[in-house]
């Protein structure tokens, strides 16, 4: 992928580390592609090569001196469209007298400026490259791995991690592979990703000492990552005072605890200056919180706010809150009611450096749910949202599920309407009526230590998409699956790359709503097989606590959320969704089942009654993964061997489990229901 740039005569010009990573980068390209890289800048060390006289590329920090003369003069004169300042991350790209211009402000600016190139290909250094600015759209593009130090019995060492170990640590200790590590910063930078959390948020005894003995160890990921502009955050347990400062009480209104967090706080960025903070899962899944003390979740956000506002860190306080020891009698309680329930009424009360992250979707990473009431309910909050790049719910990595259209429609959503702001406006900052705070997008990752990164290769396009998205909420996910491509299998190390493109784009690009065909229907979610969430078990969950119900029985199926005879949370939305998704005639075929109870003879908008629907949908997308496979056997010979037969391996897997979805839906639909398939097709 460096090709296009390592066959020419590069200038980089500025100061400081990561200009030291973006001229590493550009010397390493021309080293194996035959270019020339040259350097200036007031403190351009003695080791790097000398200026190289008529360049092709110029990539040059503003603030660094003057520009060189290598710098074609009108470069930095002309305005950009969109001209205004390009902030700590932005850049311009231009090219005048047949140079290619990367400028920045900042040393950010000019190591995403790079990658840019990189993106662009031979496609930079020809044509007409009218001046434009890039910055990203959204201020924190952050990762949340899901990684413990020691091996848990059941969830091995990464909680929901599909692609092996962790990759930053191996047998208690930090991980020995430290090159994978700078490949990996050097990736996250690659897709714009700036901030990564290390470790998972539930917090164990070991992973709890990360904060105090085992510091060294984030020190070190810290420093590894920091070259490509990377801040490390770290999950930390509330009730920390207690199990590692022998306090006797976490209470967040305690002074001692007060003062525990703020020494302990001090001595992490004694050690690690861009520390970014921490990130909380509290009250939740048995993990300790503020309830505990009869205190709120502001009061025990603002706690830990209040220990890093000092050194400009900020606390992720995750909203994932609900009670998962539910009654089935008890209807009132709905779990997709509890983050609105527990947080819409702290507005305004979390410090201005809490990020309050939202799950994107009100119960938990299915592959179909409404978007998060919690999104509109906080517009004096700073907020997050979350999404899963892991596949936990989406096939685990060993189904081929490219999920950004899913998250296009997600940050694409308009809580308030068509002609109001969409997630991503909120998340941006885009002005729109009342308050306005911003805010990040965070995933929990899917790389581990596996020699795909990502156990099935082409999940990696998830991965990409994310950090593509969180810099550009409006990219298209066909457009960047195309890049992907091109990073990933460049033209000249594949046979056909045209075939290449194709493929691809036929596994991948539906292959998101292939898996909603064969899994749970109509946005009604789960039906997963509880003992690791993967493949089907359609009453797995209906007879335990965790209140992820679907109410099958022989005349319906799905969950009454309305607010006239439900649980009430269609009225956590404000219009026109409310009324939307209220109404049965109104509310969207994909979620009807999240929504309505419905007799399975209920008509879709699609002119389908709901049990014919579960029949064709599970028939078709079985026939869909046959298709990909088929596809994906012509590139046989085309593409790397290993690769290949990973995917292969992955597809044959996809299918019997597919096969099996299929099978166990629409058999146990079939007997709740009695109701015959019309088209008269076989169903065990
Ligand atoms: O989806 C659920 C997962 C848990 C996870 C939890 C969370 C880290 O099954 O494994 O715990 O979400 O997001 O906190």
């Amino acid at each position: 992928a460096f090709r296009a740039l390592g066959t020419r005569r590069v200038l980089v010009h500025g100061d400081g580390p990561l200009v030291d990573t973006v001229f590493a980068e550009v010397a390493r390209a021309c080293a194996a592609h035959g270019g020339r890289a040259g350097r200036t800048g007031t403190g351009a060390t003695s080791g790097d090569a000398p200026p190289v006289g008529p360049v092709d590329v110029a990539l040059a920090l503003r603030t660094t001196g003057g520009l060189p003369s290598a710098v074609p003069a009108g470069a930095s004169a002309v305005p950009g469209p969109d001209d205004g300042p390009l902030g700590d991350e932005g850049f311009l790209l231009t090219r005048v007298d047949d140079v290619t211009v990367v400028l920045a402000d900042a040393p950010a600016g000019l190591l995403y400026g790079l990658f840019h190139l990189v993106r662009l290909g031979e496609s930079a250094y020809v044509g007409d490259h009218p001046p434009r600015a890039h910055r990203p759209a959204l201020r924190r593009r952050m990762l949340d791995h899901w990684d413990n130090v020691a091996v848990h019995p059941v969830m091995g060492q990464v909680e929901r991690g599909y692609a092996g170990g962790s990759i930053f640590w191996r047998d208690g200790a930090p991980h020995g592979d430290r090159d994978r590590l700078r490949a990996y910063g050097r990736l996250l930078a690659s897709m714009g990703v700036n901030a990564i959390s290390v470790n998972n948020v539930n917090v164990g005894l070991t992973e709890a000492r990360l904060l105090t003995d085992r510091l060294d160890d984030v020190v070190d990921l810290a420093d590894l990552l920091r070259p490509y502009g990377i801040r490390v955050h770290l999950s930390v347990t509330f009730a920390a005072p207690v199990v590692l400062g022998g306090l006797p009480t976490a209470d967040p209104l305690d002074d001692g605890v007060r003062d525990w967090w703020e020494s302990t706080t001090r001595r992490v960025y004694a050690r690690i200056p861009d520390f970014g903070g921490y990130v909380v899962k509290a009250d939740s899944e048995g993990q300790p919180g503020p309830f505990s003390y009869g205190r709120d979740h502001a009061d025990g956000a603002n706690l830990l706010a209040a220990a890093l506002a000092p050194h400009g860190g900020v606390v992720h306080w995750r909203a994932f809150v609900y009670d998962h020891r539910q009654d089935w009698r008890d209807r009132t309680t709905d779990r997709a009611r509890a983050a609105y329930d527990h947080f819409a009424p702290l507005d305004g009360r979390f410090a201005d450096n809490v990020v309050l992250q939202v799950k994107f979707g009100p119960v938990d990473f299915q592959p179909r749910e409404p978007v998060s009431p919690v999104i509109a309910a906080m517009p004096a909050t700073r907020l997050a949202v979350e999404l899963q790049v892991t596949q936990e719910y989406t096939g685990q990595q060993w189904h081929a599920c490219y999920l950004a259209p899913w998250w296009r429609e997600v940050l694409a959503f308009r809580p308030w309407g068509a002609a109001e702001r969409s997630v991503a406006d909120v998340l941006a900052d885009v002005p729109g009526p009342g308050p306005r705070r911003g805010g990040d997008l965070v995933a929990v990752a899917n790389v581990g230590d596996d020699p795909f990164w990502c156990g099935h290769p082409l999940a990696q396009a998830n991965l990409y998409a994310f950090g593509r998205l969180a810099w550009d909420p409006g990219l298209d996910p066909g457009a960047l699956l195309d890049e992907w491509i091109d990073l990933t299998f460049p033209a000249s190390t594949v046979g056909d790359p045209a075939l290449v493109r194709e493929t691809l784009h036929a596994v991948l690009d539906d292959s998101w709503r292939t898996y909603e065909r064969y899994t749970a229907p109509l946005g009604v979610g789960f039906m997963v097989n509880p003992a690791g969430h993967y493949g089907p078990g359609v009453d797995g969950y209906e007879y335990s606590r965790w209140g992820t119900y679907h109410f099958a029985d022989r005349d319906g199926v799905g969950v009454d959320r309305t607010c006239a005879t439900g649980t009430g949370f269609a009225g956590q939305y404000p219009q026109p969704w409310s009324q939307v998704y209220e109404s049965l005639e109104r509310c969207p075929d994909e979620l009807l089942l999240f929504f309505h109870h419905v007799p399975y003879s209920h008509v879709l908008h699609s002119g389908v009654p709901v049990i014919q629907h579960i029949y064709d949908t599970h028939f078709a997308g079985v026939e869909e993964v046959v298709a990909m496979r088929d596809r994906w056997t012509r590139l046989a010979g085309v593409i790397d061997r290993a690769v290949y037969d990973r995917v292969v391996e992955r597809l044959d897997e996809q299918l019997r489990c597919a096969t099996e979805w299929r099978d166990q839906v629409n058999t146990y639909f079939f007997r709740k229901s009695g109701v015959p398939d019309a088209k008269g097709r076989h169903i065990y």
